[in-house]
């Protein structure tokens, strides 16, 4: 089967076209990893070229291996693309790459059609993909997007994952449910490097979701629907936490930890107890007492 008539890409280009139409691709913003099924490379690899093998490198001379993903196959965004074009033209704006077998060195096998390179965090996503396969075998998107909301919380609020979440998590309800283990966050690092790959994927070991200060979000998914999903209640939430703190930056009314404790049972999760501190009054924003 072509890959361009394969539900597989259809469903990449929709995350991408639905990502910018929110409004969070301005430009060439944000990148997008999927980790191949083994009967997904098998319906497609007649389609597939051979491209040259090259070395991962965060930047030029510090080259990366990512062993856990040794032979893998993965969509990922180009570099300098723009999500905005994914639907329109998947063939040149995206591209399949394979990893060797002992994960460090790639080669392009299918897109990229008028040249260029997968996206310059792709050994960011790979770190990440890394990590969350060893965490769960069905893990497999890794989507990272400029979110205005989110972003504008990270110049008011501290850069504390107990801080961060807690307050996200007071929004709506639903986020405690989505994702129990909350949100990590990396202090502004320059973008591209290993540093800031590292850092997320350390968060992304236990988290499903990481913001990056002053720049934008994280987050991983089994499928294309859990990863949007996921990024798309985490802004929401923080819409309206941005509509609340222009109110007042007091909360007269909201979910107590005791609320949330709740949910545990109807809901079958645990939620964090880092996250349901006590607080001193409804001050948006204030750390746990130590
Ligand atoms: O331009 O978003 O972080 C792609 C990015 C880099
Ligand atoms: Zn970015």
């Amino acid at each position: 089967m072509k890959v361009l008539d394969s539900e597989l890409m259809k469903r990449y280009a929709r995350m991408a076209i639905d990502g910018f139409n929110q409004g969070w691709h301005e430009r060439n913003g944000g990148n997008l990893s999927y980790r191949m099924k083994i009967e997904e490379i098998e319906q497609l690899r007649d389609d597939f070229k051979e491209g040259e093998w090259r070395v991962i490198g965060w930047q030029k001379g510090d080259e990366s291996a990512f062993p856990g993903l040794a032979g893998e196959y993965f969509i990922v965004s180009g570099s300098g693309k723009y999500f905005r074009n994914i639907e329109l033209d998947p063939e040149d704006n995206v591209c399949i790459i394979e990893l060797n077998e002992k994960g460090n060195r790639y080669r392009i096998v299918w897109g990229l059609r008028e040249g260029g390179m997968p996206t310059s965090e792709l050994p960011t996503h790979l770190a990440n993909l890394e990590v969350l396969k060893a965490r769960d075998p069905e893990m497999r998107v890794v989507y990272h997007c400029h979110p205005g909301n989110i972003i504008a919380l990270t110049f008011v609020l501290p850069l504390d994952s107990r801080v961060f979440t807690r307050e996200i998590f007071e929004m709506v309800t639903e986020c405690a449910v989505v994702f129990p283990e909350g949100i990590g966050i990396v202090p502004w690092v320059i973008c591209g490097g290993r540093q800031i790959g590292e850092m997320t994927a350390e968060i992304m070991k236990k988290q499903d979701v990481a913001v990056w200060a002053h720049h934008g979000a994280f987050c991983c998914g089994k499928d294309f629907d859990l990863a949007f999903g996921l990024m798309h209640t985490v802004e929401k939430s923080a819409e309206i936490l941005v509509k609340v703190l222009s109110m007042s930056p007091v909360k007269l009314n909201t979910i107590t930890p005791e609320m949330f404790r709740e949910l545990n049972a109807p809901f079958g999760i645990h939620i964090n107890e880092d996250y349901l501190y006590e607080k001193k009054d409804g001050t948006i924003g204030q750390l746990p007492q130590e």
